[in-house]
């Protein structure tokens, strides 16, 4: 695997799970309800909207999670596994 290798089928797919209307954006309360249901708290999922949520328009993009995903390697793996 390449060096920089984020998978952006796998980072597809996750985004998928978490994008629970399908409009091709993560709302914070998608995120909450995706991240509660694997035992994150509430606090930590706002924490981690804020990290991915570059712009602050309050919905995560593919481009930003993408984004985060490349920085967040192991986090991504560990969703991986859990979605
Ligand atoms: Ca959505
Ligand atoms: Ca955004």
């Amino acid at each position: 695997m390449a060096d920089n290798g984020v998978d952006s089928a796998e980072c597809e797919r996750i985004f998928k799970r978490f994008d629970a209307n399908g409009d091709g954006q993560i709302s914070a309360t998608e995120l909450g309800d995706a991240l509660n249901g694997i035992g994150v708290s509430s606090e930590d999922a706002k924490r981690m909207m804020d990290a991915i949520d570059k712009d602050g328009d309050g919905f995560i993009s593919f481009q930003e999670f993408f984004e985060f995903a490349k920085d967040n390697r192991a986090l991504m793996k560990d969703f991986a596994k859990a979605f």
